[in-house]
Parts: C-alpha cells; structure tokens; sequence
C-alpha cells in the first residue's frame, strides 16, 4: 500500500465535511485539486535519478495543468454515494493518469500531431516520442498498480476496478475511439458514427471514473444505470466542447494547438456551431438529470460540472498572453519560448539574451 495516504486521506476528509455542496465548496474546488495533484505528485514513480527522462516525463505531463475532471467527478461521484475512504483519492489519481497518458499518445505525430498541451510543449516534443511512449505505458501500469492496491478495499473489488479500467482503454473503449477518429475521420461520415467514435473516445473514461466511483462505494444497479447514462451524456458534451474550442476564433485555448480538426469529419463541420452548441447543453441537462437519479446527496458533481462548462479551458489560468509574459521566470516560460522558437513565432530581436540567459541558445 502507499504509505502516504493516510496524509492525503486527512487532507481530503478535511476538506469535505458530510453536508451537501454549498457556494464555499465550489469555491473550494482549487483546494480539492490541489489535493490531487499533491497526491498524483507522490503517487508518480519518483525520477530514477538526474537523468531519468522518463520519470521527469511522467511528473511533467502529468502535473501540468489540466482540470482533473476525471478525478474531480469520481471522488464526487464517490462522496455522493457515501464512500469516504481515503482510498478513493487513489483511485482518482489512477483515471488522471489513464488520462495523462492517453494525451501523450494523442499528441503524437502518428496521431494528432499537436506540439502544445496544457500550455506546455506536448510530452513527445519535449522529450521525444521513445519517452512518450514509453511513458503513458508506465502510466498505464501505474494506474492499474493503484487500483489492484487500494487500502482497505477487499480483492474482489479492486480486481473489478482494474477490469473497468483496462475496459475503459481497450478494444471496446479508447483504443477503438482513437482508432476509428483516425482512420475515418478525414472522410466524410454521418452524425451517428462521428457520435459513436466520440462515445469510444471520451465517453469511455467518464464511463470508468463514474462505474468505479459506483462499485466502490457498493452502489444497486438502479444508481449504476443512472451514472452508465449519465457519464454517456457527459462525455458527449465533453467533447463537443473540445471540438467547439478547437475551431474557437479567440485564443483563449491557447493552451493547446487549436485546428488540429481542420478537414476532420466531426459535429462541428457537419452540423455547425450553433446546432452543437443545442446538442451540448442537452447532452449535459440529461447528464445532470441522470445524476440526480443515481445520487442520493450530491456532493458537488452538478457545481464541478458547471464550473468547467462555464469556465475558460483551465480554471483559474490566466489569459494565455499574461500567462505567456507574467512566466517570465518559471518553467513555463522555457517552454513557451521553446514553442515559439520552433513555430518560427518569436521575433528573437530584444530576446536574444534573454534566451542565452536561460540557457536556451543550442537546444
Ligand atoms: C492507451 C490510454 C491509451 C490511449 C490510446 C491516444 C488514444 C488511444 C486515445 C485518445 C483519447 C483522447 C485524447 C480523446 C479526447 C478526449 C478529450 C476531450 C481530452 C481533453 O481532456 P481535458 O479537456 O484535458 O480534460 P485536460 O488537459 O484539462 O486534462
């Protein structure tokens, strides 16, 4: 078992006394993601030593910032459903890293070939497609590693957590989604299949984080069906959203390339912007429907779901140009200007000792 987790486990109890969500909790949602990368942060195999690529990979990926609305909404779900163990928090940090790991492989150049993500040079473009790859399988084993080891949770259930993840991943799931946005996705291809594709490719985890949420809090069928339908619907809106920033005319995802679904076949292009934005908020109304079924006390899921459709991509970032300008002495700004060199974007006259300052002249 991991040995800090009893650490996590009072942090976390801490934080989410048993009332029903209030305006201080959404307040408190940086709080609760704090808490998850801190223990992403120790659940992450440490760096081997200076020069293990692989490990600094992981921690990099991994811990830049994303919206952990996986994680958020399994240990939502879970509280919901009146499972406070601390061994949730694990489980939580086992979807991110599922996540992680497939936005390592997304990124590649065999794949979406994107060069920037979560505001930071994409793993593969930092340090080389070997360590990306090699990196979301070591995420991939971690995860399941975490789920098979959750303290305090009897055999059976850890081994049905671990077969919903790997489910989650595989033939049926993402692999399958990624598989057929690729290879059919620059034709043209009716609402229902470009519908079924997003449902294998991101639907998929929303699916895992809400039936192992469920399973290990002991829920009936009746709330499982709910959540089933529930995280379909989710998932749906989830990636009309990421389509509709894609194509977004201000830069406000600049923290990720944008077009990367130019000449792609998806709902946007065949349907428009303002019919999928309908469909969005009806996929997310049903998704809330649902979860009012399936959860007795709703511990913040609907007000994290509201939070993050209604927020810019990364909650509480600045706008990309600050952020660009005011990461002037963080690591940040070596990415940023890296990306920029290597975009042709930066017009190096008045940065050139900048850039030999930081150590950037030769990279
Ligand atoms: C073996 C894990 C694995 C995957 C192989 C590469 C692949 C198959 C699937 C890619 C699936 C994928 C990236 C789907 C897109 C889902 C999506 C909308 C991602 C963006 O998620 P956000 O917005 O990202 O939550 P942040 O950065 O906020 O975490």
């Amino acid at each position: 078992m991991h040995q800090t987790a009893a650490v996590a486990a009072d942090l976390f109890l801490d934080s989410s006394p048993n009332v029903s969500i209030s305006a201080d909790f959404a307040r408190n949602l940086h709080g609760l993601r704090q808490q998850i990368d801190d223990r992403l942060a120790e659940l992450l195999p440490p760096p081997h030593d200076a020069h293990d690529l692989i490990g600094a990979a992981l921690h990099e990926g991994v811990l830049a910032p994303g919206k952990r609305i996986r994680p958020l909404l399994l240990l939502l779900v879970g509280r919901s459903l009146g499972q406070k163990s601390a061994a949730l928090l694990d489980l939580a940090c086992a979807i991110e890293m599922v996540h992680a790991a497939s936005l390592f492989l997304d990124d590649m150049p065999c794949m979406d070939n994107a060069r920037l993500r979560r505001g930071r040079l994409a793993v593969h473009a930092r340090y080389g497609e070997d360590i990306a790859m090699l990196g979301a399988v070591a995420l991939l084993a971690q995860a399941c590693g975490i789920a098979a080891s959750l303290d305090g949770m009897p055999g059976e259930l850890r081994a049905r957590l671990v077969a919903v993840l790997c489910d989650a991943v595989g033939v049926r799931g993402l692999v399958r989604g990624q598989y057929r946005d690729l290879r059919e996705g620059s034709a043209s291809r009716p609402a229902e299949d470009i519908a079924s594709t997003n449902e294998q490719k991101t639907c998929s985890l929303f699916s895992a984080a809400f039936e192992m949420a469920a399973l290990s809090a002991g829920a009936g069928e009746q709330a499982r069906a709910a959540l089933r339908i529930a995280a379909t619907e989710l998932g749906h809106a989830f990636q009309l959203r990421d389509d509709i920033e894609d194509c977004a005319k201000t830069p406000a995802t600049f923290t990720k390339d944008r077009n990367k679904d130019t000449g792609k076949s998806t709902l946007v292009a065949l349907l428009g912007l303002n019919v999928v934005e309908q469909r969005l908020a009806r996929h997310l109304a049903q998704a809330e429907t649902q979860l009012g079924y399936a959860l007795p006390s709703d511990q913040g899921v609907v007000a994290v779901l509201r939070e993050i459709f209604n927020s810019s991509p990364i909650a509480g970032q600045k706008k990309p140009c600050v952020a660009h300008l005011s990461s002037a002495i963080a690591t940040d700004f070596i990415t940023t200007v890296r990306l920029k060199v290597e975009q042709n974007q930066l017009v190096t006259d008045g940065w050139g000792c900048s850039l030999g300052a930081i150590g950037l002249q030769g990279a």
